[in-house]
């Protein structure tokens, strides 16, 4: 497996890929609409940009009951049009909350070499919504009208994961009187924000929104992003920590110096990870 992704990253980089897509994680409660929104997201944004390409990873929590991701084409989202330019996987979450699994990261820094936007969608409170953020430059939080999302993100701390809201369903009549809602919850939970952090409200229905939400995708795949690579070190802490526990985090601050200055020597993640548990294995009695 490693050695397949070693060799898969080096190919990609001999032909001059560079792991640089902006990656937007798409995040809320089940059946909010977030498939629905990225299946007209995706369609109204490859039609806008003719050059642009899309990967889409779904984190799907009901799928190890199934089989799921082993199954490739087991998917609700099913965009009409796309091709070549749009990509989609879902992937069996670690958690039956939807949290994300150790190699979610892998596949989206996979994907981040092959397209220019990767959106990743995973269900839940909780967990995967605070992880989220340490795999996506910017968290879009998906609500749906009075599900009372606003006062169970409010108190599960999720309010202040996400850059932007997205109040979907507002062909519903309620969709008013949750925006209300939502925005009194943000006024209590973030008093510190400096601007507003912006609410879209969408119809994945109607199509009603999905313009100006097209518009801030974009904008962010034009803009500054951190970039998969920068988030390589996180990401080998929480493998050493799955793989190694405490022995392994200590070997890698103590002996290794931290996982950044590790991976800059080893030269790439899949060479600090062999070279990792060669040498924690070294430091055991025998
Ligand atoms: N009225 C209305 N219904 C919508 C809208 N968006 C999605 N739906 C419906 O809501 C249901 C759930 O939509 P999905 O797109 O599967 O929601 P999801 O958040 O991806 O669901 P999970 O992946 O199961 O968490 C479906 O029956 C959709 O047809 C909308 O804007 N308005
Ligand atoms: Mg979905």
């Amino acid at each position: 497996m490693l050695e397949q992704r070693a060799a898969v990253v080096a190919e990609l980089e001999r032909r001059g890929a560079q792991p640089d897509a902006v990656v937007l994680g798409v995040t809320g409660t089940p059946g909010s609409g977030k498939s629905s929104l990225l299946a007209r997201l995706t369609t109204t944004m490859l039609e806008q940009r003719s050059h642009l390409s899309i990967g889409v990873v779904a984190v799907d929590p009901s799928s190890h009951l199934s089989g799921g991701s082993l199954l490739g084409d087991r998917t609700r989202l099913r965009p009409s049009s796309g091709g070549a330019r749009l990509f989609f996987r879902s992937q069996a979450s670690a958690t039956e909350l939807g949290g994300l699994g150790p190699s979610s990261f892998q596949v989206c820094r996979l994907m981040a070499y092959l397209f220019d936007l990767v959106l990743v969608e995973t269900v839940g409170v909780g967990q995967s919504e605070a992880d989220i953020r340490h795999l996506a430059d910017q968290v879009y939080l998906v609500l749906a009208p009075l599900g009372g999302d606003e006062v169970q993100f409010l108190k599960a701390g999720i309010i202040e994961v996400p850059h932007a809201f997205v109040l979907n369903k507002c062909d519903e009549p309620s969709a008013q009187q949750s925006l209300h809602h939502l925005q009194n919850s943000l006024w209590l939970a973030r008093p510190f924000d400096e601007e507003p952090v912006p609410i879209y409200q969408t119809s994945a229905k109607t199509g009603q929104g999905i313009a100006e939400l097209c518009d801030a995708m974009l904008a962010t795949v034009a803009g500054e992003h951190a970039g998969v690579k920068g988030r390589e070190p996180y990401f080998f802490v929480r493998w050493v920590k799955d793989e190694w526990g405490r022995v392994g985090a200590t070997h890698l601050e103590q002996a290794l110096g931290g996982a950044e200055s590790w991976l800059a020597s080893a030269g790439g993640f899949e060479r600090a990870q062999a070279e990792f548990t060669t040498t924690l294995v070294a430091t055991l009695p025998r």
